[in-house]
């Protein structure tokens, strides 16, 4: 590399080729943070995204669930994307600037790179994946310095730059994207492993979920009742990275002694499997924030009563994700501290090492990574209700339709999952003429334990033409479900699913 060219590597380089190149080291950084730290906290993205949707004005937030639903979410992330790929361009530009100025072409990548790596530790406060972050701009800044070497000659100088910026960014990006794909270097957790337990729970867990698929309705395109692919719902786009080992869930607030838990603690206490379906307060009616599994764990009061708690008001849960939920101390009477999921140990997105479940209550107060169980004497809002939310009570009753197929016979199949938290679903009726005439739909037999869904398959000879099919449950004390439609905001959807069917 001789002097003149040095200097023309970084020193005169115009300004929208050096957006091009700082774009491409700012890409290359995400890059390399995602390549250590996969889709964790420690990702620069991570806490960025949280930030955004814990600070975003309720209104925002709102318009996110209820009208964007899942897409309100990825949209979260796609600013996350670009604010941090911004952040790291901008270190990438004070680079090239710093070299330009001074005229010493090598400082650029090195200051660009320490600048990214300290702007990466600063929102994450994780070395490595912020060392390999400043490395990757520092690598494109480096990159494109080379690709200016003359014996390129038939491509202009700027264009040589940003093509090696490119070049080398989608190195990094593509190399990036493989190995955070498979988990990056974070350590495996233990999260979604097979549960180990004694050989009673065990051979109830086997009889259990073979019951659930024995029980499920024999019709292809209707989720078993056992959820294979069950909801997620988090205020932060990554999942909390938590180690068991280290894992402490402790009483405090009003006690009469503070105690505290440690996983093994827990492990040895006398547990038991359960099946709880959960549903979510912001889901759409006939949404698919609603799903069932069977857990493993203990009666979360065998955890309490140790710590003599006051009897009189609520508790407050809260989470390694700074997410907390309060609720009546009656509802916790029936709660479960569940470690396992489906004969494995809870998977990271459902809260591993353990998660509260709140038979019959909306999603949102089954905390999950708890770590602490506050007894409260008055009430407090939680995370949602401070955003406006009504979402600690019990859940609405919902017949879904999520099935509609065409017979051979020219019959046509409708049916879903209906729930009515631990009120229980004794029947479901559809209406084929908008709902002036209802019908009993067939369901599967009951699950034990009284929180759990059901399935309901229909089969009919449709009118001709256009019809209107209407869905809903009957509580087993006989109460229909509400008609009237509400929205998901405040208190959680309500009201009976219809859908035109053309045959
Ligand atoms: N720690 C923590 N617990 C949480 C949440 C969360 O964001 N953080 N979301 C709640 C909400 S709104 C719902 S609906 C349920 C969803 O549980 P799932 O993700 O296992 O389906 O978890 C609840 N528990
Ligand atoms: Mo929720």
């Amino acid at each position: 590399m001789n002097d003149s060219s040095r200097t023309g590597v970084l020193g005169r380089l115009p300004g929208a080729w050096a957006l091009l190149v700082a774009a491409c080291a700012g890409a290359a950084g995400v890059a390399g943070s995602f390549a250590v730290a996969a889709f964790t906290p420690s990702f620069v993205a991570g806490p960025i995204a949280g930030l955004l949707a814990r600070e975003m004005p309720a209104v925002v937030v709102r318009y996110a669930i209820t009208v964007l639903g899942d897409l309100g979410s990825k949209l979260n992330i796609v600013a996350a994307l670009a604010i941090s790929t911004a952040v790291f361009a901008a270190a990438a530009l004070v680079g090239l600037g710093v070299a330009r100025r001074t005229d010493l072409p090598p400082v650029g990548p090195p200051v660009g790179g320490a600048l990214a790596a300290g702007a990466a530790y600063a929102v994450t406060a994780v070395p490595l994946p912020s060392a390999v972050a400043g490395l990757a701009v520092g690598g494109v800044l480096a990159a494109a310095a080379f690709a200016s070497l003359p014996d390129l000659e038939t491509v202009s100088e700027e264009r040589r730059r940003v093509l090696g910026g490119a070049a080398s960014a989608l190195a990094f990006v593509g190399g990036g994207y493989l190995l955070g794909g498979r988990g990056g270097f974070t350590e495996p957790s233990g999260a979604g492993e097979p549960l180990e337990v004694n050989s009673v729970l065990q051979a109830e867990i086997d009889q259990r979920l073979s019951q659930a698929e024995g029980q499920s309705l024999d019709v292809e395109g209707l989720e078993a009742l056992v959820s294979e692919d069950f909801y997620e719902v988090d205020i932060n786009a990554t999942d909390p990275t938590l180690d068991a080992a280290e894992w402490e869930l402790t009483v405090t607030g009003a006690v009469e002694e503070e105690v505290s838990y440690t996983y093994a603690d827990v492990r040895e206490m006398d547990a038991e499997n359960r099946f709880v379906s959960l549903r979510c307060v912001g889901e759409r009616l006939n949404g698919r924030k609603m799903d069932n599994a069977l857990w493993t764990g203990v009666p979360i009061m065998d955890l309490v009563e140790p710590a003599g708690p006051a009897e009189e008001c609520c508790v407050m849960l809260r989470a390694a994700d700074d997410f907390y939920e309060e609720f009546p101390l009656s509802a916790l009477e029936d709660g479960f501290l569940a470690f396992g999921m489906n004969g494995e140990t809870l998977p990271a997105g459902h809260g591993y090492p353990a998660r509260a479940l709140i038979p019959g209550h909306w999603g949102e107060i089954n905390v999950k990574w708890i770590t602490e169980i506050e007894i409260l004497e008055e009430e407090a809002d939680g995370y949602w209700e401070e955003r406006g939310w009504h979402g600690t009570g019990p859940v609405n009753t919902v017949a879904k339709l999520h099935l509609e197929e065409s017979l051979d016979d020219g019959l046509i199949r409708v049916g879903g999952h209906a729930y009515a938290g631990t009120r229980g679903v004794g029947s479901v009726e559809v209406s084929i003429d908008g709902g002036d005439t209802w019908t009993e739909a067939d369901l599967s037999e009951p699950l034990p334990g009284d929180d759990v869904w059901r399935q309901w398959v229909h089969t009919y000879d449709p009118p001709d033409g256009e019809h209107e099919v209407v869905v809903r449950a009957i509580e087993t004390d006989g109460t229909v479900q509400p008609s009237d439609e509400t929205d998901a905001f405040p208190s959680g959807p309500s009201g009976w699913v219809s859908r035109t069917v053309e045959p």
